[in-house]
């Protein structure tokens, strides 16, 4: 069934209502920001009310919307609780979102409202992701987007708008073209600056509204709406309008005169309403006034909630950065027998597990399908389970990281397959500004059960920008947790327990590992996010994860032919690190040396050193040594490559080097004599 806007005068006094009460909220949250009761940024949405009103009166409850950081009338449009959205201003606990975000994060569950994302572009991927996840559940909502022309020059607008058409996802886009990306006039940021053709050009239906116009905006929405929950894919609205006040509170505004601002607010939504109405639907001056004193009223009653609202205790400080551990999802079906398989089968076997354990679980990235995966990981899965199952991306790392963390708020459960480390640097933004920090910004309120694989590591020659080590860069992430399995039968259930995780987590697989055959057997090894100890020793410590278990072991047995007996700690999960199970092996060998394929500097290992600097200081009874990679981009000549890496005879070296500072416990009385 086709809706029709239906134009009468209560309906339309309703439209200027909502965009009057956006804009007298926004003209007090300038008062209040100058008495720095809200600080921050603060971007005002004055002069665009008509966009947010129009979309949002033509939304049905169910349909998502993804804001960006001027989402002030978005939020009040949408029917959040002007107190809560004030509240949030204030940093206050009965904020929208606990205070935690702010004036550019206003969330709100109950509402599909998914934030409030400051990272310009960064929400598109997101949108397409809740649509996805909106298909593939058979939901009739559908993911809104809102965004200015500035996002337009972004990668993942480009990648977005390419896999909402690829995909005939349910996603409306719509483009708030003010003509500014802050100081920067469109015709300076775009060659074709018509934003609708380029949404033409991804076979997108698209069009250009006036958005100063609420009525036509409404109209456009709801056609737009029909065309989409009509099973047409998706949607695309390039709304004309302009910002009459600055970017944020610190513009002063430089590259735009008065007179161009005069001209627009001339033909401002609000005023151009009144007019209107005043001409053809006899409407008084006695019911504008009372329509303000009743804006009024709730804007005093919004900032006596904000006043009123306590401060966060600094105890809640790390609140939100993980779940709670109760919300852990259903577990994984585990089929796994004992059993001599290579760690490449040990991984498919995983997700296999994992395909055939929850329909809401699919696999996505470059190459899964078709092809089997770059290092065939996945070869014959969408034989198995099909392309709906085990989808093939275009090359958009970013856009479809992004679109599983979408898919992971609208309920699915993705396993994205990033194929090298390398590449996730192009997925970082999303990664860590939109996984990692989501259900913290939001108060607690959505979590992101996404896990992403990725290969890492060097010695297949693939040289500098397919080898790296790189765990510690994510391993840095507060909201991110990571895991690297080192042996097989870590690689056949690490996956399994990470998809009984309500947030985030990644985990790496180093190449080298892939051929190699090993054991696996029923159960996993322990607790996915526990060290363990691989090899009892009394000496020294050697203390590792992933690839270089195996180089390790090595130099643990070269070192036992010489009676020197080392310890041997695999970390397994590198975010959290388990520096209990670290601490209490140092405290018994009192000596350690730390193994990590990343570079020395700002390396796990450096981490770890600090740990048992600041936890085992007193058990040392040498310096802790570290082998890590050179300080050099991985060379492709193999004698190169292998001399940039940890090597046994490395480690070896590093242990007797440890071993040969001389202990400082006195013998005969059994205690320290620190060298006196
Ligand atoms: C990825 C990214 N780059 C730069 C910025 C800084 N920045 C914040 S808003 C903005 C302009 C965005 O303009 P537009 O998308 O047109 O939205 P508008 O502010 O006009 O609503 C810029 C450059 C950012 N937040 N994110
Ligand atoms: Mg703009």
């Amino acid at each position: 069934m086709t809706n029709r806007l239906h134009v009468n005068r209560q309906h339309l006094l309703e439209q200027l209502r909502q965009m009057l009460r956006i804009r007298r909220f926004e003209e007090k949250c300038a008062e209040l920001y100058a008495a720095e009761k809200i600080r921050g940024f603060l971007h005002l949405y004055i002069g665009e009310e008509a966009i947010a009103v129009g979309v949002m009166s033509a939304l049905s409850p169910d349909d998502q919307i993804v804001a960006t950081y001027r989402e002030h009338g978005h939020a009040l449009a949408r029917g959040m609780e002007m107190g809560s959205i004030l509240a949030e201003m204030y940093g206050r606990s009965n904020g929208c979102s606990r205070g935690r975000g702010g004036s550019m994060h206003l969330f709100d569950k109950q509402r599909h409202f998914y934030g409030g994302n400051a990272i310009v572009g960064g929400g598109l991927p997101l949108a397409t992701g809740l649509a996805m996840a909106n298909k593939k559940m058979q939901r009739d909502a559908v993911a809104v987007c809102f965004f200015g022309e500035g996002a337009v020059a972004e990668g993942e607008f480009h990648e977005s708008l390419n896999l909402a058409a690829l995909w005939q996802l349910p996603v409306l886009f719509i483009c708030e073209n003010n003509r500014y990306a802050m100081g920067t006039a469109l015709n300076l940021s775009e060659s074709e600056t018509n934003i609708a053709r380029k949404a033409q050009s991804y076979g997108i239906n698209a069009v250009q509204v006036d958005g100063m116009n609420v009525v036509d905006t409404e109209a456009a929405t709801i056609k737009a709406l029909d065309y989409i929950r009509q099973g047409n894919g998706p949607y695309f609205l390039e709304c004309q309008t302009y910002r009459f006040r600055g970017h944020s509170s610190f513009d002063a505004q430089l590259y735009r005169d008065k007179a161009e601002i005069a001209l627009w607010e001339e033909k401002g939504p609000v005023k151009r309403l009144i007019e209107w109405l005043q001409k053809n639907s006899h409407f008084q001056d006695q019911e504008l006034v009372a329509m303000e004193a009743e804006i009024a009223q709730e804007i005093e009653m919004a900032i006596n909630v904000a006043e009123a609202g306590a401060q966060e205790p600094v105890e809640n400080l790390g609140q939100f950065v993980y779940s709670d551990p109760s919300h852990s999802l259903a577990p994984i079906i585990n089929t796994q027998q004992d059993a001599e398989i290579t760690y490449r089968e040990a991984l498919r076997y995983g997700l296999s597990d994992a395909l055939n354990s929850d329909p809401r679980i699919f696999l996505m990235g470059e190459d899964v399908g078709h092809y089997g995966g770059c290092y065939a990981v996945s070869k014959g899965l969408i034989g198995e389970f099909g392309p709906d199952r085990v989808i093939d991306t275009p090359l958009c790392e970013s856009g479809f990281v992004g679109v599983g963390i979408g898919a992971a708020l609208g309920g699915m459960r993705p396993i994205v397959e990033v194929m090298t480390v390398n590449f996730s640097l192009l997925a970082m933004d999303q990664i860590i500004n939109s996984a990692a920090t989501l259900l913290h910004m939001s108060g607690g309120q959505f979590n992101v059960p996404l896990v992403i694989r990725m290969a890492c590591g060097a010695g297949k020659q693939l040289a500098a920008q397919h080898s790296h080590s790189w765990e510690n860069f994510y391993a840095h992430v507060p909201g991110l947790k990571v895991l690297s399995p080192a042996t097989h039968n870590d690689a056949r259930h690490m996956l399994g327990f990470a998809l009984t995780d309500p947030d985030p987590v990644l985990i790496f697989e180093h190449v080298m590992l892939l051929n190699d055959s090993g054991p696996v057997s029923e159960e996993p090894d322990g607790p996915m996010n526990k060290a363990l100890i691989r090899r009892e020793g009394t000496d020294i410590s050697l203390i590792t994860y992933g690839g270089s278990l195996a180089k390790v072991h090595q130099a643990a047995e070269a070192l036992s032919q010489e009676g020197i007996s080392a310890e041997v700690i695999d970390l397994r999960s590198l975010r959290p690190l388990d520096s209990q199970t670290i601490v209490a092996s140092v405290s018994k060998t009192h000596r350690a040396v730390i193994i990590d394929e990343g570079w020395y500097t700002g390396s796990l290992a450096g981490e770890i050193s600090a740990i048992i600097m600041e936890q085992a200081f007193w058990h040392l009874d040498a310096p802790v040594g570290r082998v890590c990679s050179q300080e050099v981009p991985i060379p492709y000549p193999q004698h190169l490559e292998q001399a940039a890496i940890p090597q046994a005879q490395q480690i070896i070296a590093a242990a007797k080097e440890a071993l040969a500072m001389p202990p400082t416990w006195d013998s005969n009385t059994g205690s320290r004599n620190h060298g006196q």
